[in-house]
């Protein structure tokens, strides 16, 4: 059913969702009921002793994204996607992606009442994210090409179909997104020194800059942050500036060869007085056990690629946060990607069920 047939029922939870609780900032149609599952609101999780880990002597946070409703920061941008989509009029919504597009675009799309399909690499996909898009039930479509092709099939298809794209080339995407920004300045009180996110197509680290501008310029914040992008070795077309044909990475994620909003990207690292960096899969896969040990808190290996490019901006020493408040930004949770967890760590050991088998292997 479509969801102008519904009732217009309003959340009666403490915390709405972005769209009602940043009502004047987003600017989207407001004609129809926002299309929410109360995303946002996410925790900003001091971490000293991963700040230690890194040699200490600076403020960390961790703005935990996985908090969202579908494990990811892509329900900020969706629920802005999918409530102009309805306001358009739209009965299908169709996107391209690495996987946490897809089952975000799928459970919206599920609470709107509108058709979805989402174009998945065939086989570079994190289970927890397949499993989400099916679940959802939107038509997941494997292609036997990656991100990039996708993109260019999904706008080709949104260009001759009646179906809209989600993908944040889609402009409300950015509007949703940007509330990250405001709920990290809301808690610290002003805007951090640094913020530390991974970059894919581009379209978070264009959406916080676009966040931490519109509070900066209206007195929200006293500065606006510098920003350290950090791509994947395999797939770092804006380190590199050049398009990179064939991306891999452990950090499927992240694995896009021609970000959509690469010009916007740079504009935004320039206007910051920030940096892009390239991390290997090795050092990915370090920030993410790291964090998740010194912390306790879980994401995905892409999600750490901003904590793995501080890591290296501190150990290189071209990084210096001495004294700052820096954030970063883990955009997935861990559970999305069990395969990379178990992989990445020591098997459990067996023991016989014996307390003697079990004191011994305890030490
Ligand atoms: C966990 O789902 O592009 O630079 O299709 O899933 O805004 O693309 C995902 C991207 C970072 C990069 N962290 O953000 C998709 C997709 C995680 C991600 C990114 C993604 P952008």
């Amino acid at each position: 059913m479509p969801s102008q047939s519904l009732p217009d029922v309003r959340p009666v939870a403490a915390w709405p969702g972005v769209i009602e609780h940043y009502r004047a900032r987003i600017h989207i149609a407001h004609t129809v009921p926002p299309v929410t599952l109360l995303e946002g609101n996410t925790p900003l999780i001091p971490a000293p002793r991963l700040a230690s880990a890194l040699g200490g002597g600076f403020e960390l946070y961790l703005k935990y994204e996985a908090a969202n409703p579908t494990g990811s920061f892509k329900d900020r941008g969706m629920t802005t996607a999918m409530t102009q989509a309805v306001a358009d009029g739209a009965q299908a919504v169709i996107c391209a992606s690495t996987g946490n597009t897809a089952a975000s675009a799928a459970a919206y799309a599920a609470r709107a009442g509108l058709k979805c399909v989402v174009l998945v690499p065939d086989g570079k996909i994190a289970a927890g994210k397949l499993a989400g898009a099916l679940s959802y039930g939107a038509q997941v479509i494997a292609i036997a090409g990656n991100f990039d092709d996708g993109l260019r099939m999904v706008r080709q298809a949104s260009e001759r179909a009646p179906i809209a794209l989600v993908n944040s080339i889609n402009p409300a995407r950015l509007q949703g997104q940007k509330t990250a920004a405001f709920e990290i300045c809301d808690v610290l009180g002003d805007a951090p020194d640094w913020l530390c996110l991974p970059v894919g197509n581009a379209g978070n680290i264009t959406s916080y800059w676009l966040g931490f501008g519109e509070y900066f310029d209206d007195g929200l914040a006293s500065i606006r942050p510098r920003l350290l992008g950090a791509q994947a070795a395999g797939a770092a077309p804006i380190v590199l500036g050049r398009i990179v044909e064939h991306p891999e990475t452990i950090a499927t994620a992240i694995r896009i060869g021609n970000p959509a909003r690469w010009r916007e990207a740079t504009t935004a690292l320039d206007e910051s007085g920030g940096r892009i960096t390239a991390v290997s899969d090795e050092e990915i896969l370090s920030a993410y056990r790291l964090v998740a040990r010194t912390e306790g808190v879980f994401c995905e290996p892409s999600s750490a690629a901003g904590l793995a490019g501080l890591a290296k901006g501190l150990r290189e020493g071209w990084l210096d946060v001495r004294r700052q408040r820096v954030v970063c930004v883990l955009t997935g949770h861990g559970l999305k990607d069990p395969e990379a967890a178990i992989k990445g760590n020591a098997p459990p050991i067996t023991i016989e069920p014996r307390i003697e088998a079990l004191l011994e292997a305890i030490g």
